[in-house]
């Protein structure tokens, strides 16, 4: 239990406050558990168990549990900061003098640039209802086509290879409580037990029933640790992995010729392509012994069903959209899609990953996961947002891209949601590009490091003041609901957008209760690939709140109501399952995908000899803005480190807890060794929470998929220094334990005392 001294207030008048439980989901990842939130003994919030909610049963991981910590004033940013022309520094202003000047800016830059110089950047834990409304003010307000969102960096790889073979993408084609019923999942590239904790039971289970897991990672992780078998490959090398996999499937006569012939298209080329890849080729490049493939594919290939499902290990590489789809070419070939307990799934990211990317903060969708350059989806859409579809802006640039090109074309940006001076690839390049811009303004919960750069920064409300819908990484579309009042002085992103449209003329476009905003949703989606317009707040409301799978079209009698559900079939259910029938292709078959391997972008040589690969740990989140904000968190994971084999720290003469620089061709990164046997020799791994010296992002390569456009956050070469003075401990956020009094806000943000509150 974790309290804080914010007041919880009853989320709807009905509810008496005294004992009211809030049903509402977690801030932070894609599993979005379910928590309860009531007024704590203390007059704080206080999280309590949900154990009917089945994505996890009321257990939850310790970011999920200490959430209401971020709701204290003490770490959050409670008045909206201008800076100041005289000083140079940010200084607390009035909403009224924040949003003129913000409007002011847009408006300029759009008057002496052209629309395109205003740029837009979003974010995964953005509700859907804001991620709607920031796409719609970007193309109906701003008019401009530079928006993008940081869901780019995270699953964008696993969707466009979804796109490319099943025609659609929604992360897992089933929900999480069929793993433990299927024969054998190979899980490539998910230290689960550390980024999504309570969904380790579905694995535990698998194993109980007697299914087999086998897991593919560089390193021996907490995840690996449960596996029946373990793969290390090098980093950068699931590629070859996949279609060794596939190679060895053939060459034993295990591909499922019917299902082949009635369900897919292409397999001629895919074989080819797969047949080159010989076990040993395979073997050379991956570091995975022979033996383990043809382990692989008996167990994956024995069991009645099976599963690949793929996080960011695979997918975070120049290379990450061809990889997926080896991967997916090995379910195809074997039977294991489209049919009860098989096939590929994706494990999406953030709190809002799936979601927020099917209505419109991606450069090239529109709501309803609708293209931008499909005709009738312009159409459709505008007709809903009451604009001419040929004001509609064209594609714009994926997220890094548009960071990148900040200060030349692009003269303004409003970034609501993300936190890309910790957590964009060659980071340092990023900093200097935002510095770089005439204007920018951040939205966010707290002075974040890219806030601090800003000329404007909103205060705005979070996870538990404020109701909204977040589609968790099953494709459940769930409800979090409101259960305290925000603090004064804080709005909320959907007030943020209405306060800026205002100023631009469009503000009737721009409602700022949720509900509305949803409803309005509703009507852009419907006849999308993700329809959400049979899906209603009353409906979300329902039973446990266990949510609606989309699609969900609207029924027959119209309503998703509460009403419809009881009184009419013609509700559609909703679809927890896709692709049984067929494929969301046009003739309904998947498609293979001929791939061939490649290196990565960057392959260690002489100068730089070491793999560099980066990730997360348990206890952080994502950069860190928020949960480096919370005493219990930090305690648990105090710094960033560097993961380093006991040969190579040998051979290098560093020694465990001592300080060793990182250096890439992009920069260098200072953080103690940690020496360890659950790491590859040939490679070192950083997690990438943390700012300053200790920044893995000031190493990572900006390497681009082509198709996808993620960065290869998972591969690059670097080579180790030992530093001979112990390097500086970084400056710590404040947290939820600083001295009463700590300085927020303007104090902050003027670099005044009290900023290492950790304690
Ligand atoms: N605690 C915590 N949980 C989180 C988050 C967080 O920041 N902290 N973030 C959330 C978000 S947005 C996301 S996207 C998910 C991410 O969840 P995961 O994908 O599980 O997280 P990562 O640690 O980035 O990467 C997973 C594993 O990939 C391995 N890996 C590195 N390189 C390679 C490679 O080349 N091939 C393979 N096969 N594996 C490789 C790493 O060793 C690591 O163990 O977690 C979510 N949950
Ligand atoms: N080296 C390396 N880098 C990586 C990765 C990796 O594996 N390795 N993973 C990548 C991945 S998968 C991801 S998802 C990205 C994530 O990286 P970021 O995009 O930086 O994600 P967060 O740290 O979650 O940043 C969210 C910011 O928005 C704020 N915020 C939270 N809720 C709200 C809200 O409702 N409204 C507003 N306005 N603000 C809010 C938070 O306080 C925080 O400052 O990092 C990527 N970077
Ligand atoms: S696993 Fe994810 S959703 Fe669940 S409590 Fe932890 S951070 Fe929150
Ligand atoms: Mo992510």
């Amino acid at each position: 239990m974790h309290s804080t001294a914010t007041p919880a207030t009853p989320a709807t008048s009905a509810t008496p406050a005294a004992t009211a439980v809030t049903a509402t989901h977690c801030p932070y990842c894609a599993l979005q558990c379910g928590m309860g939130l009531t007024a704590g003994s203390d007059g704080g919030v206080e999280v309590v168990e949900r154990a009917a909610f089945p994505v996890n049963k009321g257990a939850l991981c310790g970011k999920g549990r200490t959430a209401p910590a971020l709701l204290s004033s003490r770490v959050r940013l409670t008045e909206p900061l201008v800076r100041s022309h005289a000083t140079g520094k940010l200084t607390p202003a009035t909403w009224e003098e924040a949003l003129d000047r913000i409007a002011d800016e847009l408006s300029r830059a759009r008057a002496e640039h052209g629309a395109d110089a205003c740029g837009v950047f979003g974010g995964g834990g953005l509700t859907n209802e804001k991620a709607y409304a920031l796409g719609k003010f970007a193309r109906v307000a701003l008019g401009t086509s530079q928006i993008d969102y940081n869901g780019r960096f995270c699953m964008s790889s696993a969707a466009a290879a979804g796109q490319r073979a099943f025609g659609l993408d929604r992360g897992l084609p089933f929900p999480l409580a069929d793993i433990p019923r299927t024969g054998c999942v190979i899980l490539v590239g998910s230290n689960l037990a550390e980024t999504m904790p309570p969904a380790l039971r579905y694995l535990t289970e698998l194993r109980e029933n007697g299914g087999t897991l086998i897991v593919v990672d560089p390193r021996r992780t907490r995840t690996a640790e449960q596996a029946d078998l373990h793969l290390a490959p090098r980093p950068g090398t699931d590629l070859a992995l996949a279609l060794g996999l596939l190679h060895l499937v053939v060459a034993g006569g295990r591909t499922d010729e019917a299902f082949i012939e009635e369900r897919t298209a292409g397999w001629e080329e895919a074989r080819a392509a797969a047949m080159a890849h010989w076990p040993e080729l395979v073997e050379r490049i991956t570091g995975v012994p022979v033996p383990q493939l043809r382990e692989t594919v008996r167990m994956f290939c024995d069991a009645e069903a099976s599963m690949v499902l793929t996080a960011r290990g695979p997918e975070q590489q120049s290379k990450g959209t061809d990889t997926v789809g080896a991967w997916i070419n090995l379910c195809l070939a074997t039977g294991r899609a489209g049919r009860p307990l098989s096939g590929y799934g994706c494990l999406t990211g953030q709190g809002n990953g799936q979601g927020g990317r099917e209505h419109g903060q991606k450069a090239d969708q529109l709501p309803g996961y609708r293209k931008l350059t499909d005709p009738a989806a312009r159409a459709h859409v505008a007709e809903v947002w009451g604009v001419d579809p040929d004001s509609l802006p064209g594609p714009g640039r994926s997220a890094y891209e548009l960071l990148d090109a900040l200060g030349g074309d692009i003269k303004t940006l409003l970034l609501m949601g993300s936190n890309p001076v910790v957590s964009a690839p060659r980071a340092a390049h990023v900093e200097e590009r935002l510095r770089s811009l005439d204007f920018l303004a951040v939205a966010d919960v707290v002075l974040s490091e890219t806030a601090e750069l800003a000329d404007v920064v909103l205060p705005v409300t979070q996870w538990a003041e404020e109701t909204g819908t977040v589609t968790n990484l099953e494709g459940r579309v769930l409800l979090r609901r409101r259960a305290v009042s925000a603090p004064d002085g804080v709005r909320s992103d959907l007030e943020v957008l209405h306060g800026l449209a205002e100023r631009l003329g469009h503000g009737k476009k721009f409602p700022t209760d949720p509900q509305e905003v949803f409803e309005e949703l509703r009507r852009a989606s419907a006849g999308g690939a993700a329809d959400y317009s049979g899906i209603s707040y009353e409906r979300l409301r329902e039973g446990e709140g266990e949510g609606v799978f989309w699609p969900c079209p609207r029924g027959e009698e119209g309503e998703g109501s509460a009403e419809g559900v009881r009184g009419a079939r013609a509700v559609h259910p909703g679809t927890p399952r896709l692709f049984l029938d067929r494929f969301a292709t046009e003739d309904g078959r998947a498609r293979f995908v001929p791939v061939a391997h490649r290196a990565a972008a960057e392959e260690p040589d002489a100068e730089y000899p070491v793999l560099l690969t980066t990730g997360r740990v348990l206890a952080q989140y994502q950069s860190g803005a928020q949960t480096r904000r919370v005493e219990e968190l930090n305690a648990a994971a105090p710094g960033p480190f560097v993961e380093i084999h006991p040969r190579l720290a040998a051979r290098l003469g560093i020694a465990e807890g001592e300080a060793v620089a990182v250096v890439s061709r992009r920069g260098r990164a200072v953080a103690p060794a940690r020496v360890t046997t659950a790491i590859r020799s040939d490679t070192v791994f950083m997690p990438f929470h943390w700012a300053g010296e200790g920044r893995a992002n000031s190493l990572t390569h900006p390497a681009l998929d082509p198709v996808s456009r993620m960065p290869e956050f998972k591969v690059c070469a670097v080579r180790l220094e030992p530093v001979e003075s112990p390097s500086g401990t970084e400056a710590a956020a404040p947290t939820d334990k600083a001295e009463a009094g700590a300085p927020t806000g303007a104090a902050r943000a003027a670099g005044g005392p009290g900023l290492s509150g950790q304690g």
